[in-house]
């Protein structure tokens, strides 16, 4: 198994008793509705019902026992309208019912995409060997979309799993085959838009010859219900149309987008629209001009509008030379800005303050912008995460800062109701991931790594799902059907998110990663040219203590928290301890809930991440020979990289921070072998996914 097929194996059902009862209940099937969708529809059930079930079902209609699919605007399939009426038109129901006095299963949607994710629904059933019973199924959200960072030369900025899928140079001639199965594992999971270029974007692709390009790939996907997006570079205006300016409120600059964005849609009817990170690490933006996130966000959704189009304006934006926490700035921006966006903006905001590191605090903009669609991102691809080499899925990730509690409109005003519309009644409404996938025959470099594409899709369509379901779903799917190595993969994946956490940056600490590249532990990083990209302005470390002071009494970021927030946090004393560094510097003597010291607590934490990762060794050991062995290798491999490189997290951020506590190592923590300096010597200079020079 090379992993190209994802969770789309369709491997046979190993269990007998549940494949004779599908095959019971399966005499014929039937695509009744005509069109690409409904082709898309068809050739996946042709794959997959003989995968599953050993054998051709006929496709033919009109039997007892059957499956018909099927668009509600249909006559025979008119008398199921009411069910799909109420739901999403993205939304689908599979009922049991009688069709022309046959009995049948149908599959129906009002809408031939909802339809697709219909089938896709139903061949999960049968591939996670659940009974064929009733299913009504409505998206939460709106835009279900992954961001791929992919630059014109195919490199990925934080990509690991190898290059760009999209080559860009061989089309729109060459057509890889890949594009459609993309399309087909977006379509099951429910993504509807994929954003094609980097965030830190060239104007380039705004070009005819690559609109040609995107046009070819947008083809390609509008069967799958997935429409294509692209970044929009702010100084396209001055770069491409040779204007002297790019400021927003400029009529020339006004009428460049507005044709711009119609000749776009010459090449694209359905283009979704544009993604911006501006006035951010260097990109231009509407404050070179004097002007707001809101008066760029706005020209740009103006000009797009007529075209039902949308601007996903990303709220990542800090300055080093504002002397201010880097966290508080986003909300310093943007809160003010509340209510001036038009309705088809949505503002982009990272799951928390900082940047997508393994644990943060929720991003204080959700619950303070009630009236302003926002759009949370999540990054898939590991780049504060291990890379593709560590095993780490993120469902628990997303989903603590999707439940975390905004208290916007009192107790139980969760992330998740901010961003799917209920709390605040919008209607646009959305989840966005940043792509881990890359050319790797496996699309995501480590094995596992799927996962996390996939729990991305399914959460952004419901974000009620466990992540011990979905991890359920995936290993099923993917890996094996067996119970019990079900339940040892399972245990093993819902266990790496803390073990990171421990292994990287207990008890709150963040951003102590690699200079650039964020490969591996360097929290001695400090002098560079922005104290904002250094370590030792995130952890503080001295003699007294660890940690950055974000209460009241340092930079009071937790200013920005609705009152119950802030007091959860704010006294030292009653805040919880995985945030305990993140918004205090407390003393290396301070007792913590355990009993142990601080500096005591510390070092356990990076060695009971150490341990762990041994017992997901071991773990992984007792699945051999059930799952492929070309996976079951890999990963062991990967493993043992995870292993090493969590020692030598511990080891290198034990001893600097040894430096500050003056504390011995506590006993059962392993004594590191080799010297901080060495630590400190190590170079990457060819560390994968590194951000180029813009
Ligand atoms: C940071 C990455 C950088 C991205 C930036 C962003 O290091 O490469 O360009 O986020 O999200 O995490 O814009």
């Amino acid at each position: 198994d090379d992993g190209y097929d994802l969770w789309l194996k369709y491997t046979r059902i190993a269990d007998r008793a549940v494949a004779a009862s599908y095959r019971r209940q399966l005499q014929g099937w039937t695509v009744l509705s005509t069109g690409a969708t409904a082709d898309a529809a068809r050739r996946e059930l042709r794959r997959a019902l003989p995968g599953l079930l050993g054998e051709t079902i006929p496709e033919a209609g009109a039997v007892n026992r059957q499956l018909v699919v099927g668009t509600s605007q249909l006559p025979l399939l008119a008398p199921l309208h009411g069910k799909v009426a109420g739901l999403a038109p993205e939304g689908f129901i599979i009922t049991h019912t009688r069709i022309q006095g046959k009995e049948s299963i149908a599959i129906v949607s009002a809408t031939e995409t909802g339809m697709l994710y219909g089938v896709f629904h139903f061949l999960r059933m049968m591939q996670t060997g659940q009974p064929l019973g009733e299913v009504s199924s409505s998206p939460k959200t709106k835009v279900r979309i992954l961001n791929h960072w992919d630059n014109l030369d195919r490199t990925v900025e934080r990509g690991y799993a190898g290059f760009s899928l999209w080559d860009w140079h061989q089309l729109p001639g060459y057509i890889d085959p890949r594009y459609t199965d993309y399309a087909r594992a977006n379509a099951s999971i429910g993504i509807n838009g994929t954003v094609l270029t980097n965030v830190n974007a060239n104007a380039l692709v705004l070009t005819p010859m690559y609109l040609e390009k995107v046009k070819a790939l947008a083809d390609v996907f509008r069967p799958y219900g997935i429409k294509v997006y692209l970044t929009a570079r702010f100084s396209a205006p001055i770069e491409l149309g040779k204007l002297p300016t790019a400021d927003p409120l400029d009529k020339a600059v006004r009428a460049w987008w507005q044709d711009k964005i119609r000749e776009i849609y010459t090449y694209i009817p359905d283009f979704g629209g544009f993604t911006v990170k501006a006035n951010s690490e260097g990109q231009p933006g509407p404050q070179n001009y004097g002007r707001t996130h809101a008066d760029g966000a706005n020209m740009l959704a103006e000009a797009l509008q007529p075209h039902n189009g949308i601007v996903m304006w990303r709220a990542f934006v800090y300055d080093h030379q504002v002397p201010e926490d880097r966290t508080r700035q986003a909300y310093n921006e943007f809160k003010p800005l509340d209510g001036k966006f038009l309705p088809n903006v949505m503002v982009q905001v990272k799951n928390g303050p900082l940047d997508f590191q393994p644990r943060e605090p929720f991003h204080p903009l959700f619950g303070a912008m009630p009236s302003t669609a926002l759009l949370p991102e999540f990054q898939l691809t590991q780049e504060y995460l291990g890379f593709a080499s560590h095993l780490f899925y993120q469902a628990p990730l997303f989903k603590e800062c999707l439940d975390a509690d905004t208290y916007a409109r009192g107790k139980g005003s969760p992330v998740s109701n901010v961003i799917d519309g209920t709390l605040d009644h919008h209607t646009l409404t959305g989840m966005a991931g940043v792509a881990n996938i890359g050319n790797d025959r496996n699309w995501c470099g480590h094995p596992l790594a799927q996962a996390n594409w996939y729990a991305f899709g399914r959460l952004a369509w419901n974000h009620q799902l466990s992540p011990a379901s979905l991890a359920d779903e995936w290993i099923r799917m993917t890996l094996h059907q067996d119970a019990a190595v079900v339940q040892t993969i399972r245990a093993m994946l819902l266990a790496t998110r803390e073990t990171t956490v421990r292994y990287m940056t207990p008890l709150g600490l963040h951003h102590i990663m690699g200079w650039n590249h964020h490969y591996g532990p360097a929290p001695w990083i400090k002098d560079k040219e922005r104290a904002d990209w250094t370590s030792v302005y995130y952890h503080r470390a001295d003699e007294q203590g660890i940690g950055f002071d974000r209460s009241a009494r340092g930079s009071n970021a937790l200013g920005q928290y609705h009152p119950p927030v802030q007091a959860l946090y704010n006294d030292l004393q009653q805040c919880p301890e995985p945030y305990l560094l993140w918004f205090h510097h407390v003393l290396w003597d301070h007792t913590l809930r355990s009993g142990r010291t601080l500096w005591d607590e510390l070092c356990y934490s990076y060695q009971q991440g150490v341990d762990s990762v041994a017992w997901m060794q071991a773990q992984w050991k007792t699945v051999h020979r059930k799952v492929d062995d070309a996976v079951h290798a890999h990963v062991t491999s990967l493993l043992a990289i995870q292993y090493n490189e969590a020692a030598w997290w511990r080891d290198a951020c034990l001893l600097y921070f040894q430096q500050f506590s003056k504390r011995p190592l506590p006993a059962g923590v392993t004594k590191p072998t080799r010297t901080l300096e060495y630590y400190q010597s190590l170079e990457f200079p060819f560390a994968p996914g590194i951000r180029p020079k813009w």
